[in-house]
């Protein structure tokens, strides 16, 4: 899998509670298992030994406004200030909480279970937004996307691309359709912000009740329920296989480290990769934390320590100078690019594990 070496998914028969099952995870591998998309999801069903009801690593926190904005699309963060609310909008309005977002051309909390037309997008490479004109609940309409396009249409460049104007003015007036965001009160036990929801809509109960805990359901297709707390169920644990090492090192120096205490420095092979690394980078106390990548002025190319081939690429514009004794960092803060840097500076470091 194109995950599998940056975390793996464990299996754990016995049975607990959802608080002692986290704290067997943390003694004994990283923290209850997280799903970042359907291909995770695969995986963790995959590493199951029983089809039974297992914990996972989301729980609700209600009470108080604790809900958070997510895009439906694995991977689309929310930003507070990339956003298109009307007027007095989002204002919670109807009996029901208003968790589902509708758009004209400008966007409106609206209860989940009301029927809207929907508008899905087709994947990165075709960059196709396709229209539904049927009126279906927001969850309806986030199955029908998932299961026959990419997921509902979500964030900005995608909302607001060239073809949802067209689209939207091709009409008389302007359609009111579902777009991939929602809020919620759950979150992943070891703080990550996944947008990713399976929920079994038969069984699942949005915190309204003693159903604080989110299981997969793994006889159901693995789609995922509620259950309080205190039962005590098989459950997941994560590994994750890569570890900042927040002490100053020159590059070399760094590699040595990583190669006598875990595995290797780390390489990036694809976006996922890059997404795992930057988010490990975020905590680092230096500007860039060094990669595993080498500039050889002898071969006139950049290669990986792991000896993998560099064919993906994140360079900073203006960030990659080719030279004698330069290596790559990936910086801290922004976008998390790749710079060149003179070896003998001196930067936190990312390993990863055996
Ligand atoms: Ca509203």
């Amino acid at each position: 899998s194109r995950y599998s070496t940056l975390y793996e998914y464990h299996f754990i028969k016995e049975q607990m509670s959802w608080d002692a099952a986290r704290a067997y995870c943390r003694e004994n591998h990283t923290d209850l298992a997280k799903v970042f998309d359907l291909t995770d999801m695969t995986r963790l069903q995959d590493s199951a030994q029983s089809q039974t009801e297992a914990w996972i690593g989301l729980y609700n926190i209600t009470g108080g406004d604790n809900r958070r904005w997510h895009w439906s699309l694995p991977g689309e963060e929310y930003t507070e200030n990339k956003t298109c609310w009307r007027a007095g909008q989002p204002n919670d309005y109807s009996a029901n909480p208003e968790n589902c977002v509708m758009t004209g051309d400008t966007w409106e909390d609206y209860p989940c279970s009301d029927k809207f037309q929907f508008i899905c997008y087709d994947g990165e490479n075709m960059w196709t937004l396709i229209c539904f004109f049927t009126s279906v609940t927001w969850t309806q309409a986030q199955n029908y996307c998932r299961q026959h396009h990419t997921d509902l249409a979500s964030g900005l460049n995608q909302i607001y691309s060239e073809k949802f104007k067209n689209l939207q003015n091709s009409k008389a007036s302007k359609v009111n359709l579902w777009i991939g965001l929602f809020r919620d009160s759950w979150r992943w036990s070891d703080g990550s912000n996944f947008s990713f929801r399976y929920w079994d809509m038969d069984s699942f109960n949005d915190g309204l009740n003693n159903r604080k805990c989110a299981t997969t359901l793994l006889e159901r297709s693995g789609r995922w329920s509620s259950a309080g707390c205190d039962q005590r169920k098989p459950f997941f644990c994560y590994d994750d296989k890569l570890i900042l090492i927040r002490e100053n090192k020159t590059w070399e120096e760094a590699l040595n480290y990583c190669r006598q205490k875990h595995h290797d420095l780390v390489s990036i092979s694809n976006s996922e990769e890059q997404r795992w690394v930057q988010e490990r980078a975020k905590n680092a106390s230096t500007p860039f934390v060094w990669l595993g990548l080498r500039y050889s002025c002898s071969l006139g190319l950049w290669f990986w320590v792991s000896d993998k081939l560099v064919c993906y690429e994140r360079w900073a514009s203006g960030g990659k100078t080719e030279d004698f004794n330069m290596s790559a960092a990936m910086t801290t803060g922004g976008q998390h690019e790749w710079v060149s840097q003179r070896e003998n500076e001196t930067f936190n470091f990312i390993c990863i594990k055996h």
